[in-house]
């Protein structure tokens, strides 16, 4: 199948052909086969599939069951989910993540990494989680987190949950330090996480420093042993919120070991604009982590939107645009560059965090997996929040849309 008139990230148009699932060729010069199915995207801006760096695809669409989130804080939040967890069955589980999933597809995404709360005893979401990321696979591929949403060390038996998640499938291993009893506690959880996922040949992903209290400095025990311990970029660090009100001084200091530690980081603007400086009064804290500095440090960086619907967060219909939009605007990075780029924070820097390699990406001979834009450019994408035409993964239509039609009247 030959698609042409193609603006590929950004470029000037160009035509591309898939086959069997692949991209076989991409240039300006290629001419149809005989016979060959042709389809004209008359200039529309194609991207990579996005991809969902960050998600609780196990919370979501619970806002207001059994109670709502009053104070928009973090901790208000976890007391909501611990009411909501005692009804939580496969059956519940299953309709929730099969809706979610849909709303992601419907806006070009194909690859979901979400957090799964492994502080309950009976892991049932886990084990539901493992099961829909096989019975999903043809069309999201989901990485799941076993994520210990009340602390390692400081709920019960937490470290054994950690190792029988880790044991049911969980890909990557995560952790709370700002949650934990004691400063002690945090440290040590980190140490355990790193060294389970070391052993166990896991990736990494830490909630980390979700807080606005300077104090809290989980991420450079995360970045030490992710150097110590050779991880590397197989680790990531998620929120860093606490680093918004770091001294600079500090920061500074930190950037040398971040560098060395090669970590990754996710932001989640939209829901950290939310749920941080709630307990300022005026001025309040943004909350969002150093997204310019970390980028312009040439460490990698991408959006996650978190939430969609739960306790934590009361809006959200799967649309990255939302995550990328707010992300700009709060981090003040909106030069011009800075816009027409901003697709990689929930695409290829995406991708380096989920450790893709060479299964992503619009290039002749990786799979055939790509988003098609009602929009030229990424600057217009974002600016006119387009549409996703189509969604093809492995050659495969997953999802298409048409745009609304509207007119004004005089
Ligand atoms: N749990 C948590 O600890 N932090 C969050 N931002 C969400 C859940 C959504
Ligand atoms: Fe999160």
């Amino acid at each position: 199948m030959l698609f042409q008139n193609a603006r590929i990230e950004n470029a000037p148009v160009t035509s591309f052909r898939i086959a069997d699932g692949k991209f076989e060729a991409i240039g300006p010069d290629l001419t149809p086969n005989p016979g060959e199915e042709v389809i004209d995207l008359g200039g529309k801006l194609v991207l990579p599939p996005f991809i969902e760096s960050h998600v609780h695809l196990d919370t979501c669409l619970t806002a207001g069951d059994p109670v709502w989130n009053l104070t928009g804080t973090l901790f208000e939040g976890i007391e909501c989910w611990a009411k909501r967890k005692d009804k939580l069955s496969k059956q519940d589980i299953k309709d929730r993540v099969n809706r979610a999933v849909r709303l992601y597809a419907a806006h070009g995404v194909q690859h979901i990494r979400t957090h799964v709360d492994v502080t309950d005893p009976s892991l049932v979401a886990m084990e539901t989680m493992v099961e829909l990321r096989e019975e999903l696979k043809g069309v999201m591929n989901i990485q799941i987190v076993a994520f210990p949403q009340e602390g390692i060390l400081s709920y019960p038996g937490g470290k054994q949950l950690m190792i029988d998640a880790v044991k049911l499938g969980a890909d990557a291993v995560g952790a709370i330090p700002h949650f934990e009893f004691t400063r002690e506690y945090s440290v040590e959880s980190l140490n355990f996480a790193l060294e389970l996922a070391a052993k166990e040949g896991k990736l990494v992903d830490v909630h980390c420093d979700e807080i606005d209290d300077e104090a809290s400095r989980g991420l450079e025990t995360v970045a030490a042993r992710a150097l110590e311990l050779e991880l590397f970029d197989k680790v990531t660090a998620s929120h860093t919120t606490a680093m918004h009100s770091y001294n600079n001084a500090y920061v500074v200091r930190l950037m040398r070991l971040l560098k060395m530690s090669r970590i990754n980081f996710v932001s989640n603007p939209l829901v950290n604009t939310h749920l941080q400086g709630r307990m300022d009064t005026y001025p309040k804290r943004r909350g969002v982590t150093r997204v310019k500095e970390l980028t312009e440090a040439g460490l990698n960086v991408s959006f996650g939107h978190d939430d969609i619907f739960d306790p934590w967060y009361p809006m959200g219909t799967g649309n990255l645009r939302d995550v990328v939009f707010m992300g700009l605007h709060v981090c003040q990075m909106m030069g011009y560059e800075d816009i027409m780029n901003a697709y990689k924070f929930i695409t290829t820097n995406a991708a380096k965090t989920l450790h893709l390699g060479d299964s992503y990406g619009v290039a002749p001979g990786r799979p055939a997996s790509f988003v098609v834009m009602d929009a030229e450019t990424y600057y217009d994408a974002l600016n006119t929040n387009a549409a996703v035409l189509c969604s093809y993964k492995e050659g495969k239509k997953i999802a298409e849309s048409r745009p609304a039609q509207g007119a004004v009247l005089f």
